[in-house]
C-alpha cells in the first residue's frame, strides 16, 4: 500500500481531502530541497555566501528584535523623503553624510557679521549676570559665580532674551534645518552654553531625545560655534551612527534624571570613535536628537560660546511637557504647519513630568565629578 493510499482508507474523518495535501506538500517541499542541494552542488561559493548573509541577517535580526531592526533600518527620519527636496544650503554630500553619521560639521556657513552680532549680545548678557546671585529663568550659574568674575553655564531660552538671537533662528539655521528635517521646520527650543577655562566642566554622554520625547526622531540641535574650536576647548564631540541604536534611559536607578547615559550603558557604545568637531567661527554642528554626544573640557585660557537651536519637522509634536520652552516653541520658520502627525514606531523612555519636576540645565542634572569621557 502506498502513503496516499493509506490517507484515503483511514477512517479519520478529513483523511480523504487533508492528509493527501498534506502529503503533497510534503513532497514538493522534499523537491525544493533536493532542487537546492541541487544548486549547492553546481555553485558552491554562490550558495555559501548566501547562507552566510542569510544567517548575518538573522543574528542581527534576532539581536535587535524584529520592531528595532525595521525602526532603526527603515523607518526613522525618512531620509529619501527628505533627500528628494532640493537642499537650501548645504550639498548632497553634506545630507547624505548627517543621516550616515547622525551629525555633520558644517565650516563657513555662518556669516563673520552674524556671528559678532551673537558674541556682542552674549557679552552683553555675561556683563549684566554679575548682578544675578542664583540661577533662575535666564541664567543657569555655576559655583563659582561671583560679581567680579562670572561663571555663567547656560543663558536659558535664547530666543526669549533678545531678538537678535530669534532673527538669527529664523536666519541661515532654518535653512540648515530645512535640509536635514525636510521643507516644513518647526523652532524646538534655544539655549547658550559656555565653557570656562580651568572649570573643569564636561557635558557627559548623552542623547538629546530622552529628555524632550517626540512622535519621530526629525529633531535636529544645530550649534553655532562663536569662537575657533579646537580639540583643546571644549568641541562637541560625536559618536558615528550611533543615531540608529537604542534610544538610552537617561535616569539612575532611583529613577532620578541624570542628564546622561549610564556606565553600564556606555559598554554597549564604541566610545573610541567620538570624533571631535572642530572648526573656526561660524562653524554650525547638526547632531540628530538620537546621536550619543557630549564635551570635553575648556583647555584654554578663553571662554568658549555655544548658542544651540533645536528645530524639528512640522509633523513632529512633543508628547510630553517641554523641559526649555520658549514663547517661539512651535513656530514654523520654514514651509507650513503638518495637517497630519508623523509617528516613527519606536519605544523611547519616558522622561520626568518637567512641569512637576522642573529643569534647570544639562550642567545642573549632571555630576561633573564623576566622567566617562574616552
Ligand atoms: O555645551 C556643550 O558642550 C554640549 C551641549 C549639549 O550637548 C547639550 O546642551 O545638550
Amino acid at each position: 500500500m502506498r502513503f496516499s493510499d493509506f490517507f484515503q482508507v483511514s477512517n479519520f474523518p478529513y483523511a480523504g481531502k487533508f492528509l493527501p495535501k498534506l502529503y503533497n506538500g510534503i513532497h514538493k517541499l522534499k523537491n525544493i530541497f533536493l532542487q537546492l542541494v541541487c544548486v549547492f552542488l553546481k555553485k558552491p561559493l554562490l550558495s555559501i555566501s548566501l547562507l552566510v548573509f542569510l544567517y548575518v541577517f538573522c543574528c542581527r535580526v534576532l539581536s535587535m528584535g524584529f520592531l528595532s531592526f525595521f525602526e532603526n533600518g527603515l523607518l526613522t527620519m525618512r531620509k529619501e523623503d527628505i533627500l528628494n527636496v532640493a537642499p537650501r544650503v548645504l550639498t548632497d554630500r553634506q545630507r547624505e553624510e548627517y543621516f550616515e553619521r547622525g551629525f555633520l560639521t558644517i565650516t563657513d556657513i555662518v556669516s563673520e557679521a552674524w556671528v559678532e552680532k551673537l558674541q556682542s549680545t552674549s557679552q552683553k548678557f555675561l556683563r549684566a549676570s554679575a548682578s544675578v546671585k542664583e540661577s533662575g529663568d535666564t541664567y543657569d550659574l555655576g559655583p563659582n559665580h561671583t560679581n567680579i568674575k562670572p561663571h555663567v553655564r547656560r543663558l536659558k531660552a535664547l530666543v526669549d532674551r533678545d531678538p537678535i538671537f530669534w532673527d538669527f533662528a529664523r536666519s541661515i539655521p532654518a535653512d540648515i534645518a530645512a535640509d536635514l528635517v525636510g521643507p516644513d521646520v518647526k523652532f524646538h527650543s534655544s539655549k547658550l552654553n559656555y565653557k570656562w577655562p580651568g572649570a573643569g566642566e564636561l557635558v557627559k554622554w548623552h542623547q538629546d531625545i530622552p529628555a524632550w520625547p517626540h512622535t519621530n526622531y526629525s529633531l535636529v540641535t544645530l550649534g553655532v560655534y562663536l569662537e575657533d574650536i579646537t580639540e583643546d576647548n571644549g568641541p562637541l564631540v560625536c559618536i558615528p551612527g550611533s543615531q540608529l541604536g537604542p534610544i538610552f534611559s537617561h535616569m539612575d536607578d532611583a529613577n532620578q534624571w541624570i542628564g546622561s547615559i549610564s556606565t553600564e550603558d556606555l559598554l554597549k557604545v564604541e566610545l573610541a570613535d567620538g570624533i571631535k568637531t572642530v572648526g573656526g567661527a561660524g562653524t554650525v554642528v547638526a547632531i540628530n536628537c538620537r546621536t550619543i554626544h557630549g564635551s570635553g573640557s575648556n583647555e584654554s585660557q578663553k571662554v568658549r560660546s555655544l548658542p544651540l537651536y533645536v528645530y524639528s519637522s512640522a509633523d513632529a509634536f512633543p508628547w510630553m511637557a517641554q523641559p526649555t520652552p520658549t514663547s517661539k516653541t512651535g513656530h514654523i520658520v520654514r514651509g507650513a504647519p503638518a495637517k497630519l502627525a508623523h509617528l516613527d514606531a519606536s519605544y523611547c523612555p519616558v522622561p520626568p513630568d518637567w512641569e512637576k519636576v522642573g529643569y534647570n540645565s544639562i550642567f545642573a542634572s549632571q555630576d561633573p565629578t564623576k566622567l566617562e569621557h574616552s
